[in-house]
């Protein structure tokens, strides 16, 4: 039973991985058997990162490069492909949030989360799947959704809009690549405890919020997504395709 969700042999690349969700489904995968590429935009967090896992005895390199760059990606996957790497599994993590309500938006701000929160999934499974279907060897994207792919609050117009538009990108990428034997999923986190809600948790009203509308009553730990993504990555789902799990607390089906 555990080899269905072995991941030993796999290389592994994961997006905005030098902290919160992404670190997490990066040492998870790395638990799972998984060679782990992290990545960030920085060198020193990315390396340091890396070296945390490494520290651990897991196999986990860094890469930086900035994944709304397509001239980076590219020259990452090249490097990769020089240096014989297949990259088997990618999760597409990395994502900013910026809040301010619509009417007050610069078009300025609304493209950079934009292209960071949604173009960025497709620029970088563009070139993995383009490799994984000269190759032969099928693959697994998945990418990192959110509560607001399918529910709107306000003040997060842009994340919003990019968040449904990786549920939709995840099927269209089903839609083209299942018969290359890609699976492309998504992952819908509910209200996680990571930096990027740090400001979210400091606030007494929107903590007692996030609480009292989830039926868990309380928030998720970025480790609680593991199982979820190892599965996604896994064998286990070799015939789920184009799908989005919301790993909750159930916050969805009592909304
Ligand atoms: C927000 C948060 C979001 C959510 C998350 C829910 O402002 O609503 O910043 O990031 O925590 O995406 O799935």
């Amino acid at each position: 039973m555990t080899s269905l969700f072995d991941l030993s042999g796999r290389t592994a690349l994961i997006t905005g991985s030098a902290r919160g969700i992404g670190f997490a489904l990066a040492e998870g995968l790395a638990l799972a058997g998984a060679r782990v590429i992290l990545n960030g935009t920085r060198d020193d967090t990315v390396a340091a990162a890396a070296r945390r896992l490494a520290d651990q005895g897991l196999d986990a390199r860094g890469r930086a490069f900035d994944v709304t760059d397509e001239q980076a990606v590219a020259a990452a996957f090249a490097q990769w492909d020089h240096d014989g790497v297949q990259i088997d599994i990618v999760i597409n993590n990395a994502g900013i949030q910026f809040r301010k309500p619509l009417v007050e938006l610069q078009l300025s701000d609304w493209q950079r989360v934009i292209d960071t929160n949604l173009t960025s999934a497709f620029i970088v499974a563009r070139e993995a799947a383009r490799r994984m279907i000269a190759r032969g060897t099928g693959g697994k994207i998945i990418n990192i959704g959110s509560l607001t792919s399918e529910a709107a609050r306000a003040t997060v117009g842009p994340y919003t809009a990019a968040k449904g538009g990786i549920k939709m990108l995840t099927r269209a990428m089903s839609a083209e690549w299942a018969a290359s034997n890609i699976q492309a999923n998504a992952i819908g986190p509910g209200y996680i405890l990571t930096d990027m809600n740090q400001p979210l948790v400091d606030n007494l009203t929107f903590d007692a919020w996030v609480r009292s509308s989830n039926p868990s009553q309380r928030w998720g730990k970025p480790e609680e997504l593991v199982g979820t993504a190892v599965y996604l990555a896994s064998a286990a789902s070799s015939y789920v395709n184009g799908q989005i799990i919301y790993v909750d607390g159930g916050w969805l089906a009592v909304l």
